[in-house]
């Protein structure tokens, strides 16, 4: 039987989490708000800090101009703060437009590429007039985000040539506009692929068939057949590092594993039903990396479009704005051996440019794109205004990868943004767990005519938004991969909670063309211990994964948050690794203590029957849990035995 005093403890727990919002707060969740206007269009968008978005456009003609170091010209490049809502111009002098990105294992981001000087209507160009841009396609731009007003972008210098980059060390070894970049376990960079002078899709004439590594090394540009092999779309192929240290990149209809040391290259099978590379932009992600799932990775495909003329770097060459965008979602596990495409659940409707974002719930919030045509713009007559793409989606969709197969699209509850979000739109998960989405411009230069450049910034709230959130003590500034757990103190010991509680590491990476690079999602292991004498709930979670962690979540800073029956604390920036860059140590990761309930004296009278001291009714709840030394049966049996007391 519970004493009276054991029953009130258990409450408590419960008090506490039925505290409503502030009273007069407006509810939020599952809505679209206005939040600010950036000044720019945010074609590219990347969380820095725990308070800064850092938005860069490309070179056009924005309503917000900043004094730069070549010139007065039209603002290119913004910090976006999330509180304020305000916008601090920074100063970039190459042209960013389609350029990619990656943050570095020491908190660095380096943006690559972009395309050449241009000046009114996107009109290339090698003078200085209108815009005083310098050239992209060769330009490397590094960014050490900071929440005090003070970070400004590191560049190469340029001389007033504005086609040529003089900056040496800050230059790659040719031109890319679309590259892809990708994180490596030793927290550099790898820059693949990309096309010289820009168009619909690349061509074999103005292809780079290459990769280089950021800081340089001495291989250089290193040629990689595959992207030959896929054109006309390989232009921001879709690439993940695996846990085997390959990359498994996605270009054209073709897959592979690719080995960057010793250059081999393994054909996977075709993707079917459509494209999902630029320009048909499919939603893309890697599912949530867990125990559960040994950190085996597995890729979601969705939508795209399955045109098969894809014209060349003019445009489509036909009237692509009347094409319905593709409906259909796959999974793909490149680490499986014989792997396979394998259906998904369709999506609700076709879609093309839909981003995917990854929220602490594991759910992935759906947004952004048209459900006719493609990516790209350019002066035809079948564009609308100059948009290849038509028929806007103004409704996001939630996508659940642990539902049961048929349950994982939803839209119970949403409501649609009034702002339509097409070519050149983005959207990135902010701290507490809401989204912030803006963007759209399938313009060549800034316009207010259909479809507009869009300048405004909206965020989006999930489900949870105004539950009460987790509080918790003993965050750790590091996690390293392996070695001993850490303790977190939870605000809670309800059991049921604690028992449902997952710490969940969350990198939104850089956002542009409805590709999150980078983005990635990990669940620490974790167990717990609750003391009824001292009514504490401790959570023991394990540092990153010891075997092949690098190689599995990248080094460099990521959010973590601690996620109670689904409901994230506030997100709070780790360093994932040494914070530098280099081979990053690794050990075996330290066995977490079986989780336990240590009761109250009376209750724990019946524990001695059974020879232990407190320590009972123990949970293994993931497969790496320590037994403490007692034989599997012998916890069962006194599980079993325990559970009435315990739990009447
Ligand atoms: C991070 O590493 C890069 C490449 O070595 C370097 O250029 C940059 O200054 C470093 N950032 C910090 C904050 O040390
Ligand atoms: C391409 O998509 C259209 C529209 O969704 C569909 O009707 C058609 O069957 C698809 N074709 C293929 C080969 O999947
Ligand atoms: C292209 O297709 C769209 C959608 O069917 C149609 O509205 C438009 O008139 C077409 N444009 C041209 C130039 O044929
Ligand atoms: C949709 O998701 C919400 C929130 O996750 C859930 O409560 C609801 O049951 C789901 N609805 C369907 C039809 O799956
Ligand atoms: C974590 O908690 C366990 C049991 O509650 C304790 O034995 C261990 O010493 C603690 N570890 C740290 C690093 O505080
Ligand atoms: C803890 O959660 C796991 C997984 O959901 C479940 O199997 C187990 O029964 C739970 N234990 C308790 C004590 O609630
Ligand atoms: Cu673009």
């Amino acid at each position: 039987m519970r004493s009276p005093i054991s029953t009130l403890w258990a409450l408590l727990p419960i008090l506490a989490h039925t505290v409503a919002a502030a009273p007069g707060a407006a509810q939020k969740a599952l809505t679209f708000e206005p939040a600010g206007d950036a000044g720019i269009s945010a074609q590219m968008m990347f969380l820095g800090s725990k308070t800064k978005v850092y938005i860069l456009d490309k070179t056009e003609n924005n309503p917000t101009q900043i004094n730069g170091k070549y010139g007065t010209h039209p603002a290119w490049a913004v910090e976006y703060d999330i509180n304020t809502q305000q916008v601090r111009t920074m100063d970039v002098f190459s042209n960013t437009f389609c350029a990619c990105g990656a943050v570095m294992a020491n908190g660095t981001w380096a943006v690559f590429g972009g395309n050449q000087p241009v000046t009114t209507g996107g009109v290339a160009t090698n003078q200085l007039a209108a815009y005083s841009d310098m050239t992209g396609g060769t330009a490397i731009r590094m960014l050490t985000p900071s929440d005090d007003g003070q970070s400004e972008y590191v560049q190469g210098e340029v001389t007033l040539d504005i086609t040529k980059d003089t900056g040496g060390y800050l230059q790659m070894t040719g031109k890319r506009w679309y590259p892809t970049v990708e994180t490596l376990p030793d927290g550099s960079l790898i820059v693949i692929g990309g096309d010289k002078n820009g168009g619909y899709v690349n061509t074999a004439g103005q292809d780079n068939p290459t990769y280089e590594f950021f800081p340089p090394n001495s291989q250089g540009a290193v040629h990689l057949q595959l992207l030959s092999d896929t054109l006309p779309i390989n232009l921001y192929p879709l690439v993940w590092l695996m846990p085997s240290g390959q990359l498994f990149i996605q270009s054209g209809a073709k897959s592979y594993l690719y080995d960057y040391n010793s250059q081999q290259t393994t054909n996977l099978p075709d993707m079917p039903y459509a494209a999902r590379v630029y320009p048909a932009s499919a939603a893309t992600a890697m599912l949530p990396l867990t125990p559960e799932n040994n950190y085996d990775p597995t890729i979601l495909f969705c939508g795209g479009s399955n045109v098969t003329q894809w014209g060349n770097d003019g445009g489509p060459g036909y009237n692509v704005t009347a094409m319905p965008a593709d409906a259909s979602c796959v999974r793909f596990a490149p680490n499986q051996p014989g792997a396979q495409y394998e259906n998904d659940d369709w999506m609700m409707e076709g879609r093309s440019m839909g981003q995917f974002v990854i929220l602490p719930d594991d759910t992935f919030f759906h947004v952004n794109g048209v459900a006719m045509g493609t990516a790209g713009y350019g002066d035809q007559k079948y564009s609308v205004g100059e948009s290849f793409g038509q028929d806007p989606i103004y409704m996001p969709t939630i996508y659940n990868p642990n539902a049961p197969a048929g349950a994982r699209w939803n839209r119970t509850g949403l409501s649609p943004s009034p702002n339509e979000r097409m070519y050149h739109s983005t959207a990135v998960l902010l701290p507490d767990g809401s989204v912030l989405i803006s963007g759209s411009n399938p313009n060549a230069d800034f316009t207010n005519n259909q479809w507009r450049s869009r300048t405004d910034v909206e965020r989006w709230y999930p489900w949870y938004y105004d539950n009460t959130r987790p509080t918790y003590t003993g965050r750790p500034e590091s996690l390293s991969y392996g070695g001993n757990y850490f303790n977190l103190t939870l605000d809670t010991t309800d059991e049921t909670a604690v028992n449902n509680t997952k710490v969940v590491i969350l990198r939104g990476g850089f956002n542009t063309h409805a590709i999150a690079f980078g983005q990635r999602s990990l669940h620490l292991k974790t167990s717990y211990t609750i003391d009824r004498n001292s009514n504490t709930a401790t959570l023991h979670v394990s540092q990153m994964p010891g075997t092949n962690g690098p190689n599995i979540f990248q080094p460099g800073p990521a959010l973590i948050f601690v996620v109670q029956n689904g409901v994230p604390s506030e997100g709070e920036f780790v360093m994932i690794g040494t914070g530098e860059l280099g081979t990053q140590p690794t050990a075996a990761n330290q066995e977490l203590p079986a989780s336990t309930v240590i009761p109250l004296p009376n209750e724990a009278s019946s524990s001695s029957t059974a020879g232990t001291t407190g320590s009972i009714d123990s949970h293994k709840n993931s497969g790496a849990v320590s037994l403490g030394g007692f034989a599997p049966a012998v916890l069962v049996t006194l599980g079993l035995a325990l559970a009435p007391v315990l739990l009447m």
